[in-house]
């Protein structure tokens, strides 16, 4: 298995997130990525590589030009409308909800950030834009270098994860999706039909929402029923796709509490769709949040059963990029992705 990881992404250090009132720490912390690229060199990966700078015809194929500007220049905005901002994450604090307009980019700083955000708990801070479009680059070489057939599978270690980033928003504590641009640079490889499987606890709404149209590519998400579970307003069993997309989206939502059987069940269901798709390539959107140690979700995966996981994710057979999403038990984050990665590779 070949490893990559994010050199830049420390830049990506939000403070706050929002939550029921009050601004608490973010869960979404350097030390994550650092602790697994340490636990895979202790057994035995090797030193992960980095990548070549994104190209940035796949990025614009999966998110919006505009969008992608904002991303780039909204920290410089911030700080230009007061060297006190510095100091300070990007927090939204106004959203185009119902009955107002989206199809006009405002002026204001602030009705930008509420216009690409969908939450108040996805900070941007100074060194944001750096961190995601270096993960970007990771996901793309990775995929490439799986196409061209370098190793079997590659997993990417990068941090801002990516799966609830959409063409033009971001929240859940993502800005650019990885996931997705694997995806498509698997696509882009010349792999006809690609497979996407989302074991975050979340559910992985920007991918679903980036492929819902397409028939090209299949997401799969098995996560946390949104009628409780964050993102909340997108990721029932009853979406199954749109237009020449439909059939080609399955989402297996599972109550809180779960634990590994019935868990396990639904990611066979999963990985029945994969093979009855006919993907020739396959992106896993690995989140460990489905942990039972996480501080913020509620499923009850032991470490052991990450070993599994990865067993499983190989019974695919398919040429296979893990690109790492969330999982906040920090201290436990390095063993469940590296017993993932040593179930996967056998
Ligand atoms: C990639 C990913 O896993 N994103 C998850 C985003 C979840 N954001 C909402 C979490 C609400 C956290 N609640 C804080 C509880 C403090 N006790
Ligand atoms: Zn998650």
């Amino acid at each position: 298995m070949l490893t990559f990881h994010n050199p830049a992404h420390r830049a990506h250090a939000g403070r706050h997130e929002m939550y029921r009132g009050r601004l608490v720490d973010c869960h979404e912390v350097p030390q994550r990525a650092e602790l697994v690229v340490d636990e895979l060199k202790r057994r035995g990966f090797g030193q992960p590589r980095t990548a070549p700078a994104a190209d940035m015809r796949v990025v614009e194929s999966i998110h919006a030009r505009p969008y992608l500007d904002f991303l780039r220049t909204a920290w410089a905005e911030w700080v230009s409308l007061d060297p006190s901002h510095a100091a300070l994450d990007i927090l939204p604090s106004v959203w185009p909800n119902h009955g107002l307009r989206r199809d006009v980019v405002p002026a204001n700083f602030s009705a930008k950030v509420g216009l690409y955000a969908f939450d108040a708990g996805s900070p941007i801070t100074a060194g944001t834009w750096d961190a995601c479009i270096a993960g970007a680059a990771c996901a793309i070489e990775a995929a490439r270098q799986v196409a061209a057939g370098a190793d079997r599978s590659a997993l990417v270690v990068t941090r801002p994860p990516g799966h609830h980033a959409g063409r033009d928003f971001y929240g859940g504590y993502c800005f650019v999706n990885n996931t997705a641009l694997a995806a498509q640079a698997l696509r882009d490889a010349g792999h006809a039909r690609v497979a996407v499987l989302d074991v975050d606890y979340h559910h992985g709404n920007g991918t679903q929402s980036i492929f819902y149209e397409r028939a090209d590519v299949l997401t799969v998400s098995v996560h946390g029923d949104p009628m409780t579970e964050y993102p909340f307003y997108l990721g029932h069993a009853s979406e199954r796709g749109a237009g020449a997309g439909e059939g080609f989206n399955l989402n297996l939502p599972l109550p809180r509490g779960t634990a590994f059987g019935p868990w396990r069940r639904a990611l066979e269901q999963g990985l029945d769709a994969v093979a009855r798709f006919g993907a020739s390539a396959l992106v896993v959107a690995l989140g460990v949040d489905t942990y039972e140690g996480d501080p913020i979700s509620s499923f009850r995966l032991t470490s052991a059963d990450f070993v599994e996981v990865g067993l499983l994710l190989a019974s695919c057979r398919l040429p296979t990029v893990i690109v790492l999403e969330g999982g906040y038990a920090v201290a436990d984050m390095g063993v469940n992705v590296a017993n993932v990665a040593e179930g996967f590779a056998g």
